[in-house]
C-alpha cells in the first residue's frame, strides 16, 4: 500500500523535508501549531521555499570569536558564503529597506538578522532593527542567527520580541574537535584561546538552546561539514540537538578557498564532494529533521532562496512614505500570503504507487520556482536535486551549474561548461526540464541522465515521481544501499 498522508484542518500535514526517518523509516508529521509556524517559512520548511521569501538585513557588523573558515572582511560564514561583502545598514536604514521590499515582493515572509558579523555581538543594532519591524510589518517573522557565544543572555529578549525562528551554529559538543575550527572566542574582556574557548562556546550554546527552546522557539542548528575534522564527529552533534529539542539541522559544506583568505582556505583544507555532504547528512538524519535545502545566502540576501532581488533594491533607497504605507502593504502581504497557502495545500505531495525493495533514484530538476519544472535546461544557474524511492519524493539537496546557453541558438555549444554541469549531476540518472537542445540532450544520454520535457511546467514531485515509476516499470530499480553504506562509500 502507499502511504497515506495525513490531514489536519484545511492543511495538508507534510513530513519536512528529510523528518527524522528513524529505524523505522517513518517520516514524523508536525503537529497542527507548529505546522503553522513553519509553512511559511522558507528555510524551515522544504515546501515553502519554493514560494516564500526571506530577506536579509545586515546590520550586525562586529564578532565575538573567530572561525578558521571565516575572513573578516567578509560576511559571517555561519550563516552566508564566504567572500561576499554586505552593504551595512543602520537600524533605521534597515527598517526602511525592510519595508519597502515587503511592500514591493509580497511573498516576503521573513526577515532575518545574519551578519555580516554576530548578531547577538553588540546587540543594540539587532535589537533596535527587530523592535522596529515588529512595530511596523507584525506580520512578517522574525529571525536570526548566532554563533552562540551571546545567547544565554539574550534568550529572554528574544522570546519578548516573538523573534520563534533562531539559528545557532555547533560545529561540535567536543571541545577537542571545536578547537581545531575554533581558534579564540572573546569572553567577558578577554581572548580564550584553543580548547578553553571551544569550551566556553559549547557550554554557551547548549545554554543558550536550552534556554530557547524552553521559551517555545524553533531552533534550528547550523553545522559546517569540514572533512577530517567534524565529519565524523557530527553524528555525535546531532544526537545531542535531538536532546536538546533542536527543531531542524542544517549541516553546510564547507566553502574554503585561498582567495577568500580564510585559515581553511590558505592552508589547503578540502571542501566536502556533494556525495560526503549527503552521506552525512543522511547518517544524521535520524536524529533531527535534516534540512536540504540551504543556499548559503549572502548577510543581504532578498527573494526566495536561490534568487537574489537585493541588487534591485540596492540601487535606489526606500521611498519616504514606506512608514506611512506599513500597515496598508501588509494588509495585501498577508491576503497573497493566504492565497499561496491555499495553492499549496491544494497541490499535495503525491505518493508513490513502487512497492517494495525497488533502490533510490536522484534526479535533477531544472526549476525557476513555484514548485514547477518550469526551466530550460541550459537556461538553469542550478539544479534540485531530488531522491524518488518507494518512501516517496524526499527533495536532497542543490548544485550549481554554469550558465552555458545565451539562446536556442546556444543548444549544444559551450561544451567545457556542459562538462562541468555532467560532472555536478554525475550521481543522477534523469534530469527534468521545461526544454532541452538536441546536443545537451546527448550528452546526457551518454553521461547516463536521461533528460525528460515530457512534465515541463508540472509540479516537482509529480514529474520526479512520474519518472520513478516508469523507470519501475521498465524494470531498471532493484538495489537498496543503507546510510551506514553510503558513509562508509564516502570515507
Ligand atoms: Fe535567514 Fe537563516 Fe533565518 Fe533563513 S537563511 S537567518 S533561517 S531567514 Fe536559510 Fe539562507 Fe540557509 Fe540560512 S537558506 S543560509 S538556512
Ligand atoms: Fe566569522 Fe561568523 Fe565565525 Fe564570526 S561567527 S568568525 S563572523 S563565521
Amino acid at each position: 500500500m502507499a502511504p497515506q498522508r495525513k490531514r489536519l484542518g484545511n492543511i495538508p500535514v507534510i513530513p519536512l523535508d528529510g523528518a527524522p526517518s528513524g529505524p523505522g523509516g517513518g517520516a514524523d508529521l508536525l503537529p497542527e501549531a507548529v505546522q503553522r509556524r513553519v509553512q511559511d517559512h522558507p528555510c524551515y520548511s522544504e515546501q515553502a521555499h519554493h514560494h516564500f521569501a526571506r530577506m536579509h538585513v545586515a546590520v550586525a557588523p562586529a564578532c565575538n570569536i573567530q572561525c578558521h573558515y571565516c575572513n573578516r572582511k567578509y560576511d559571517c560564514a555561519n550563516e552566508s558564503r564566504p567572500g561576499v561583502v554586505s552593504r551595512r545598514l543602520t537600524p533605521d536604514e534597515a527598517i526602511d529597506q525592510v519595508l519597502w521590499v515587503a511592500e514591493q515582493v509580497p511573498e516576503l515572509s521573513v526577515v532575518g538578522i545574519a551578519g555580516p558579523g554576530d548578531a547577538l555581538a553588540h546587540p543594540e543594532r539587532t535589537f533596535q532593527t527587530l523592535e522596529g519591524i515588529r512595530r511596523h510589518a507584525p506580520d512578517l517573522k522574525l529571525c536570526l542567527s548566532t554563533n552562540g557565544l551571546a545567547l544565554p543572555e539574550h534568550a529572554q529578549a528574544l522570546a519578548d520580541l516573538g523573534v520563534e525562528h533562531v539559528t545557532v551554529t555547533v560545529n561540535a559538543v567536543d571541545p577537542g574537535v571545536g578547537a581545531r575550527i575554533h581558534p579564540w572566542v572573546r569572553w567577558q574582556g578577554r581572548r580564550l584561546h584553543g580548547e578553553a574557548a571551544a569550551e566556553r562556546l559549547i557550554r554557551q550554546q547548549q545554554e543558550g538552546i536550552r534556554r530557547l527552546v524552553e521559551r517555545g522557539a524553533l531552533v534550528k542548528v547550523n553545522s559546517v561539514l569540514i572533512p577530517g575534522i567534524n565529519d565524523r564527529h557530527l553524528r555525535e552533534v546531532a544526537r545531542v540537538l535531538r536532546g536538546q529539542g533542536v527543531f531542524l539541522h542544517n549541516i553546510m559544506p564547507l566553502i574554503a578557498r585561498a582567495e577568500h583568505g580564510t585559515r581553511f582556505g590558505l592552508d589547503g583544507q578540502r571542501e566536502p564532494t556533494p556525495a560526503e555532504l549527503a552521506a552525512v547528512r543522511e547518517a544524521c538524519g535520524g536524529e533531527v529533521r535534516m534540512m536540504r535545502h540551504c543556499r548559503q545566502c549572502r548577510a543581504d540576501a532578498v527573494g526566495r532562496l536561490g534568487e537574489d532581488l537585493g541588487p534591485r533594491f540596492q540601487r535606489e533607497s526606500p521611498p519616504a512614505a514606506v512608514r506611512e504605507r506599513a500597515g496598508e502593504a501588509g494588509r495585501r502581504r498577508q491576503a497573497a500570503h493566504a492565497a499561496i497557502l491555499q495553492s499549496m495545500a491544494a497541490r499535495p505531495s503525491p505518493s508513490p504507487a513502487v512497492e517494495g525493495s525497488r533502490r533510490p533514484v536522484l534526479m535533477a530538476v531544472a526549476t525557476r520556482g513555484g514548485g514547477l519544472i518550469n526551466e530550460h535546461f541550459g537556461h538553469a544557474r542550478e539544479f534540485l536535486i531530488y531522491r524518488a524511492s518507494p518512501e516517496g519524493v524526499r527533495f536532497e539537496g542543490h548544485r550549481r551549474a554554469d550558465l552555458y546557453c545565451s539562446g536556442p541558438q546556444d543548444c549544444g555549444d559551450g561544451e567545457s561548461v556542459l562538462q562541468s554541469t555532467l560532472r555536478a549531476l554525475e550521481d543522477c540518472e534523469a534530469l527534468l526540464c521545461a526544454r532541452v537542445g538536441i546536443g545537451p540532450w546527448r550528452a546526457l544520454e551518454a553521461a547516463g541522465i536521461l533528460p525528460h520535457v515530457e512534465h515541463a511546467m508540472a509540479p516537482i514531485e509529480e514529474g520526479v515521481l512520474a519518472v520513478y515509476e516508469a523507470m519501475a516499470e521498465a524494470g531498471c530499480l532493484d538495489a537498496v544501499s543503507s546510510p551506514e553504506g553510503l558513509l562508509a562509500a564516502v570515507s
